[in-house]
């Protein structure tokens, strides 16, 4: 009993935790994705880094279309939903700096200069608002190295 109690907890704290994220709701199997790039690439800079989506479609920001939002690439930082806000993160629009790069006009690539070394980056769509969708729709991270 106590086994099954605590698999229901588990099961309640795992469901709550997407309603934590912004209002726009996503479609359910929506994915995004590195179309050309794995964890454990090297690669040279410039880094070209082509986004992939499944499930929805591309809008530019301010868009109010259903099922729809614009690209975002989170580099060298932790996963979304575990910055130093945790999961509060997920409820307000994605800040704009270097760890954070927006593309509102709906582009789905960009060609990213990149330092020497090893660096992660995260996929994240966004709403009309720059808000994480509901459940958010974020790819792997994945660590690549520039030579
Ligand atoms: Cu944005």
């Amino acid at each position: 009993m106590i086994r099954i109690a605590t698999l229901i907890t588990a099961c309640l704290l795992c469901w709550s935790a997407p309603a934590l994220a912004g209002d726009t709701p996503a479609p359910e199997g929506a994915e995004v994705y590195f179309v050309n790039l794995s964890d454990g690439d090297t690669v040279n800079s410039p880094v070209t880094v082509v986004f992939g989506l499944k499930g929805m479609g591309v809008a530019p920001a301010g868009t109010e279309k259903e099922a729809t939002g614009h690209h975002h690439i989170l580099i060298d930082r932790p996963p979304l939903g575990e910055g130093p806000d945790g999961a509060d993160e997920l409820n307000y629009g994605l800040p704009a700096d270097d760890h954070h790069v927006h593309f509102g006009g709906g582009q789905t690539q960009v060609s990213l200069d990149l330092e020497a070394g090893d660096h992660t980056l995260q996929l994240v769509l966004g709403d009309m608002n720059h808000v994480p969708h509901d459940p958010p729709v974020t790819s792997e991270v994945i660590t690549i190295t520039v030579e």
